[in-house]
């Protein structure tokens, strides 16, 4: 895993690429504008897919706030597969952007693209998701969250949902994990196991594991194959809403109460999340927030002036109990 720990600034030695951008078979967004009478910036940028809310508030965050940067923006959804991302990367540096950025949809296997890009002087920022890689060159920076302090967060807060719940005896967790190899899939996993392991070795047990793809398709389809084979799971940690919600549809077929019979935490913050919670049917939301765009458009300034960043730029986002939901509903941004 790349070292989130580390907050070393990298220097970011960029020499700014002039090609005039061929046209792009992506999504192109242009503003048009010129700032100061130089060119715009030419942003590329493949995203994971549209999988979830969590995703779509990403991607209108940083089509907003490209456009309202005056970039030209250069825009492809991979459908959650690496080969399509990989292919948009290369797209982007034969046409030589000034800059590419992207959200990684898995950790590994991305060394032999970003070397292609370092050729080309083309300078690249992950965002939303990290990537593991043998020369951290690679990439400037992540303007993203600490998913493992998520998981850690998700932890600490189901210890107050029990307690809050009354729920007494083995505590039987079905733990709905993100796309299978991503980082927030393995960090929330992780995050949340160091709380399972210092303080619930005896009293907290995972009865089963599986990747639901982020998605309430298959959150859903996870959950009800779940409960047939575990039919006393009394918890459920969903890495993100749209599997929790999948999950509460399945749980209802079930004929259970989900917040009642299963207790239920997810992460992101999603309104649909809020909307479940303030219905009784999550117990809590530990909040992921998606709206990097702005954040994402000054490092690129930064990046494309040569100025030094930090080598991660993390996100502030906070924890959610039930008898928040009904009054941080109306106030939800996405
Ligand atoms: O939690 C999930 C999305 O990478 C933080 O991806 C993101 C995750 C988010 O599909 O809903």
């Amino acid at each position: 895993m790349l070292n989130r720990r580390n907050f070393l600034t990298a220097a970011v030695g960029v020499a700014a690429a002039t090609g005039l951008a061929a046209c792009a078979k992506e999504d192109d967004s242009s503003s048009g504008s010129t700032s100061g009478g130089s060119k715009a910036i030419v942003l590329g940028f493949s995203q994971v897919g549209s999988e979830s809310g969590w995703r779509s508030a990403n991607t209108d965050s940083v089509k907003s706030a490209a456009k309202e940067a005056g970039y030209t923006l250069k825009f492809s959804d991979a459908q959650q597969k690496q080969e399509n991302q990989i292919s948009a990367i290369r797209s982007y540096i034969t046409q030589g952007v000034d800059v590419i950025a992207f959200s990684p949809v898995v950790v590994t296997g991305w060394d032999a693209v970003l070397k292609e890009a370092k050729a080309k002087k083309i300078p690249v920022v992950l965002t939303d998701r990290s990537v593991e890689t043998s020369d951290e060159s690679l990439y400037v920076t992540l303007v993203g969250s600490d998913f493992t302090d998520e998981g850690r967060r998700a932890g600490k807060i189901l210890e107050k949902v029990i307690a809050k719940a009354g729920l007494k005896g083995d505590v039987k967790i079905a733990q709905l994990e993100g796309t299978t190899g991503a980082a927030p899939a393995i960090e929330r996993a992780k995050g949340f196991k160091e709380v399972m392991d210092a303080d619930h070795a005896d009293d907290w047990k995972i009865v089963v594991s599986q990747t639901g793809d982020f998605t309430r398709a298959g959150g859903k389809q996870v959950m009800a194959a779940f409960l047939q084979s575990n039919p006393d799971i009394n918890v459920l940690f969903a890495h993100n809403d749209d599997m929790g919600i999948g999950a509460i549809q399945a749980i209802e077929a079930a004929g259970k109460k989900p917040g009642k019979d299963i207790l239920i935490v997810t992460i992101d913050g999603v309104k649909d999340g809020f909307i479940a919670m303030s219905e009784g049917k999550i117990n809590a939301i530990v909040e992921c927030n998606p709206l990097l765009g702005p954040q994402l458009m000054e490092v690129v300034q930064k990046v494309k002036n040569g100025e030094t960043v930090e080598r991660w730029i993390k996100t502030k986002e906070g924890d959610f109990m039930q008898d928040q939901a009904a009054a941080a509903l109306p106030t939800r941004k996405y």
